[in-house]
């Protein structure tokens, strides 16, 4: 039988990271062989792709640019990681993934959803998540997070974390709106609940899928 796929989204510091662990954490207790990916990154050249993508170098890619190294990271993930895990019937546990692209590139960077869409569909022939958990915290609590973290690591934002507060905004928006256009995939929690709480929340959603 075909595993499950569940993919995380949301704004940068809603604790997709810390919850995609903890999800697969809880899934083995339950018995699921569970592959953790994430976005852009799971494979060496995903990965490289993901090191340009967040590098702060002088010429940074022009948005169509952009997209297709995205695009092109998520080609290799899909076709070396997701697929065949989902294939032997583990469960894969991804740390974005399309959504993030209609978001950022699409809602947040102007370039049409549709058209996002159409390429996106070409690069993951057709693979959509069996659930998709939307972290959702608004861009104080996320700026709040990250500066603690960047304190606490004495790391620079990246290029697209320093984006400014409109773009933010929109991406926010953007999130919403493509949950409202699937509710059914679709799961919203407020991530602004403590970390035990958001938790709670992940495993009674991804309960339905369990049952
Ligand atoms: N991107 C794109 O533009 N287009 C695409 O198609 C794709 C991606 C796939 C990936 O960066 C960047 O690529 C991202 C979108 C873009 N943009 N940016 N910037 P990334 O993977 O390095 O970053 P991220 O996905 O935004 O994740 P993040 O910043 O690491 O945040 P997170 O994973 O959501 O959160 P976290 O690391 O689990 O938690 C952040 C901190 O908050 C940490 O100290 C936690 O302990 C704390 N935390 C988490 N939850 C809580 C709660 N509930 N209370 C208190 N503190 C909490």
């Amino acid at each position: 039988m075909r595993g499950r796929f569940i993919t995380f989204e949301g704004p940068e510091g809603g604790g997709k990271s810390t919850h995609v662990q903890a999800l697969s954490e809880w899934l083995k207790s339950q018995g699921k062989t569970v592959v953790v990916t994430r976005e852009p990154g799971g494979t060496r050249l995903a990965e490289l792709i993901r090191g340009l993508v967040r590098d702060e170098m002088d010429d940074p890619p022009v948005t169509r640019c952009e997209v297709l190294l995205f695009l092109a990271a998520r080609a290799q993930v899909v076709s070396q990681v997701i697929r065949p895990a989902l294939a032997r019937g583990d469960w894969v546990v991804c740390d974005r993934f399309s959504d993030s692209t209609f978001a950022y590139q699409g809602y947040g960077r102007g370039i049409d959803v549709q058209l996002l869409k159409n390429f996106n569909d070409f690069v993951t022939e057709g693979l959509m998540p069996d659930m998709t958990i939307l972290l959702d915290v608004p861009p104080e609590v996320s700026r709040e997070r990250l500066a603690a973290r960047q304190a606490a690591t004495s790391a620079a934002g990246d290029r697209i974390e320093t984006a400014g507060e409109m773009f933010h905004r929109r991406l926010r928006e953007g999130f919403f709106e493509l949950a409202h256009a699937e509710p059914k995939r679709f799961v919203v929690i407020d991530a602004a609940q403590p970390i035990e709480r958001v938790s709670a929340a992940v495993q009674t959603a991804v309960r339905r899928l369990l049952a």
